[in-house]
């Protein structure tokens, strides 16, 4: 159930994952520095966001993202094995780099390990004034030649950790995405186990089998054959044991 945050460098990825860890974290003073490697999040999803929690089951839900440095572009592929969930972080406010977060993007979605990836895509630093709208980042992104072209499923959320916009959205399709892992990962070991009780009764084959004869009443028949055979011939035949 692993889920990573990438993007290229500068996009707001600390920030944002900061601002989702604690709320406090965040303000218009802070700043980060450059990931040189990788940072892990351990998020908590609010309880009035989890659909189906009753009051009795206050229990906190957690996910853990992994956030790779924008400078390890290069290196991100090596990370994707067993990935279910990637967070694409682009910074709407940085015109030179849009059109090359697009470029990423792309060649991440096309990469045959995450086809059945759930990605979600976050436009950003919504908090400037001169950061790009939604159309115009997703017109520089190439949304929808990138749409036509690719299967995955692309949730779109605009965000900033500093005004806390998008993140209810956020905490939500982590919280979906986190409960449809579950139940498929629950359906795919019934399904194991049912398969391996079949398999094991297979094996046992008849003479485990209550109906089936038994060792014991085969050995028994054995002699009576040999018995009558004796009196048949006339003759002591040697019987070993
Ligand atoms: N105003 C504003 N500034 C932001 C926001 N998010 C990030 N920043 C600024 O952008 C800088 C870089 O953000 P980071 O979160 O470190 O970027 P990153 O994607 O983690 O970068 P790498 O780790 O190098 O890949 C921060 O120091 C902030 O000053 C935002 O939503 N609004
Ligand atoms: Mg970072």
């Amino acid at each position: 159930m692993a889920c990573i945050c990438v993007g290229p460098k500068g996009s707001g990825k600390t920030h944002l994952l900061s601002a989702l860890k604690n709320e406090s974290t965040i303000d218009i003073t802070t700043h980060s520095v450059s990931t040189v490697g990788t940072n892990i999040f351990k998020i908590a999803i609010p309880n009035y966001l989890i659909s189906g929690l009753n009051q009795s089951n206050k229990k906190e839900k957690y996910s853990t993202i992994l956030e790779i440095g924008g400078c390890m572009a290069p290196l991100w592929r090596k990370y994707f094995n067993n990935v279910n969930k990637i967070i694409y972080v682009v910074d709407t406010s940085n015109l030179c780099q849009i059109s090359c977060a697009g470029v990423l993007l792309y060649s991440i979605m096309a990469d045959p390990r995450l086809q059945k990836t759930k990605f979600l895509l976050v436009l950003t630093k919504m908090d400037l004034a001169y950061r790009q709208m939604r159309n115009e980042a997703l017109l520089m992104l190439q949304m929808a030649k990138l749409k036509k072209q690719l299967k995955q499923n692309l949730v779109i959320v605009e965000a900033s950790p500093i005004t806390r916009d998008g993140f209810e959205d956020i905490y939500k399709w982590l919280d979906t995405v986190r409960r449809k892992a579950i139940e498929g990962y629950k359906e795919r070991k019934s399904e194991e186990d049912s398969k391996s009780k079949t398999s094991e009764s297979n094996v046992k084959g008849p003479l485990h089998q209550g109906s089936g004869p038994t060792i014991d009443s085969s050995i028994s028949d054995l002699e009576k054959l040999c018995q009558e055979r004796e009196k048949q011939d006339g003759c002591n035949r040697v019987r070993i044991r």
